[in-house]
Formats: structure tokens, sequence, C-alpha cells
């Protein structure tokens, strides 16, 4: 295969377009220069004395540890000089991440995980960076509003991740199918090695923590139980992968075919939507899911289609293949 990168990748595809002023290759390559940066610091977790816990707690009430701040850092650093945005938003800050008034603005938006999945890092387990990415709706010149935040994940114009595992990957799409590329690291270039990727109709691996089966309700277990019966649609029972990161979760299920459920429980009375969050995770891997011809709901409804409320509202997230997504919709409307 012809060693494509990531911006050639872009251009090739952006050349028709007359919306292509070069900002938006400029927002993706930041990304791709913190992701690599990132990729370095997670690589030499075991080295440095850069595991354990920073001691302090982030917004959602969690343990931040040091790959996560760091990861943090960095996002935000370079994104908000890169003059292509007017407001960033992370897992990590509870507010609105301005953009410093020396520095120019754009009209992109952008909202991240900067490192999914870091109860992980101690085990080293793949972890990721997710991101979401929106242009605003108010006039450009004007304060950002919170109506320029809170957009249906529909109104993406890109989403993607960059999974740091036995090999780093950027998968993303802009709207035109979803392409992954593989960081060569003796190049230090991220090359197209998944053109296209397509997430077969139907799965053969179920994943969902189901220590927490007590907390759910009787539609949730009856709906898990179907992956387990020998006597379904398929005719034979799902494995059982569960990783408990999210990004590695959906990735190894977006090209194997498979079905993630993170579902409501009873288990936080703070969290009744379950753990994960809207807008820096449920959106941007749904975006990917429908456009590789799968499906992304809260059980029932589209994840694309629902107004956000707050930018770091939690949802149920049920993702994958269509067919195993469309199965837990019918189930769980049968009660
Ligand atoms: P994080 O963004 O703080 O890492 O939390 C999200 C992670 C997901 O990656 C993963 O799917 C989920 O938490 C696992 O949660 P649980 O341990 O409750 O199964
Ligand atoms: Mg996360």
């Amino acid at each position: 295969m012809p060693q494509i990168t990531v911006i050639e990748h872009l251009l090739y595809h952006q050349k028709e377009s007359p919306m292509a002023t070069g900002r938006f290759t400029r927002l993706l390559s930041e990304m791709i220069l913190s992701g690599k940066i990132i990729n370095q610091e997670v690589n030499k977790a075991g080295l440095a004395e850069i595991l354990g816990m920073t001691g302090e707690t982030n917004v959602q009430g969690e343990k931040v540890r040091k790959l996560d701040e760091f990861a943090n850092r960095v996002l935000v650093h370079r994104l908000q000089r890169a003059g292509v945005l007017c407001a960033l938003a992370s897992e990590e800050n509870a507010d609105l991440i301005p953009i410093p008034a020396d520095c120019p603005q754009g009209d992109y938006i952008l909202i991240f995980d900067p490192l999914d999945g870091s109860s992980n890092i101690d085990a080293n387990v793949s972890i990721g960076t997710i991101f979401s990415i929106f242009r605003r709706v108010s006039p450009c010149g004007e304060p950002v509003s919170m109506a320029d935040i809170l957009q249906r994940g529909i109104q993406q114009v890109a989403a993607g991740y960059i999974i740091y595992g036995s090999s780093t990957m950027l998968v993303y799409t802009t709207g035109n199918g979803v392409h992954g590329f593989t960081l060569d690291p003796s190049i230090g270039e991220f090359l197209l090695s998944h053109p296209d990727i397509q997430i077969p109709e139907r799965g053969k691996i179920y994943s969902a923590n189901e220590g927490y089966r007590h907390y759910w309700d009787q539609p949730t277990c009856k709906a898990l139980d179907y992956f387990k019966d020998p006597n379904n649609d398929s005719g034979r029972v799902y494995r059982s992968r569960y990783i408990g990161s999210l990004v590695a979760d959906f990735h190894r299920n977006l090209l194997y075919g498979g079905i993630f459920l993170y579902p409501a429980d009873s288990k936080d009375p703070n969290h009744p939507h379950g753990k994960l969050r809207l807008m820096c995770e449920a959106n941007p891997l749904a975006l990917i899911v429908e456009q590789a011809g799968g499906m992304a709901t809260d059980g029932i409804n589209r994840i694309l289609d629902i107004q956000p409320d707050e930018l770091h509202q939690r949802v149920p997230l049920v993702i994958g293949s269509k067919q195993d997504v469309l199965k837990v919709r019918e189930l769980l409307q049968a009660g």
C-alpha cells in the first residue's frame, strides 16, 4: 500500500470542497502533534515517575492521574494557540476553556476526553484521546455562548480518537467515511492503514461491565442475556470482551463487529444515566460508528439526536453493529 499520511489523505478528500480553507487541516495537525507528544509520554509511563495519582480530584469527582493531567495540558496548550478554535472543552475541566486574548480565534469548537480509560494506565492497557469538533453557530467576533457548545452530535463536523495501544492509531471521520492511520514510530507519521472502515452488520462480541448487573433494570438484564443465548438471531452465543477502556473496547468492536453497552444503573444515585459523557465520549464515537455503518443509541434514542443540556452530561451508551444495537432497542422497548 502506498504510504499516505493523514494530512495528505485529508487534503486529497478536501480538494473539491469550497469549505476547504486550510483551517481544519491546521486543527487536525495540532491534534496529531498533541497525540504524538502524549504517545511518547504514555510509552515511557512505566519508566518515568509519572504513574500514580496527583492527589487532585477532577470535575467529575474522579481522581486525576498524572498522565491525564499531562495529556490535558498538552492538548489545551497546543489547541488554544492554533488560531482555529473559539473555545475548547475537556472532560477534565468544569468550564469552557477560553482562547487567550493574545491568540487568534477561529470558528471551530473542540471537545475532548484527553485520556480515556486512564484507570487502566498502571496496567499497561490501551487508552486513548477522543475528540469532537463543531463549528460555532453564533457569529464570529461575538463571545462564545453555551448554545455554540451544546449542539447535538449530528452537528459535529468531525470526530476521532487516537488510541495508544500495541500500536498507536488515529481513527477519524469528517462525515466522509471512517479512516484509520497507524503511527510509524520510525518516521513519526500516521500512515493510512485502515481506509474506509466498515463495522460488520452483526457482531460476535458483546462488551459490558456485568459486575453491575445487580444495579440494572430488568429490560437491560434481558437485553444482555440475548447475547448469551445460543438461540438468539445469530444462533450462537457472543464472546464477552470488556477492557474497561471505552476507546479500546470501541476500537476492537469497530474492527471485528460487536456491541458495547454502558447502560443506566442504580449504583450511584448521583449518576442515574451511567458513567459515560455525551459530549466528549458518546457523540464522537457515535458519529464514527454511524459513518462506519453501525449505530449508537442511549438504548432507545439515537445518540446524535440528543440535545445536550450541559457540558458534562452523562448518557447511557449502546454502540456498535447495527443489528445488535437494533436488537437491544427492540428488547428494551418490549420491557
Ligand atoms: P474515564 O474517561 O475517566 O477514563 O472514564 C471512562 C471509562 C471508559 O473508558 C470505560 O468504558 C469506563 O470508564 C469503564 O467504567 P467501569 O469501570 O465502570 O466499567
Ligand atoms: Mg473517558
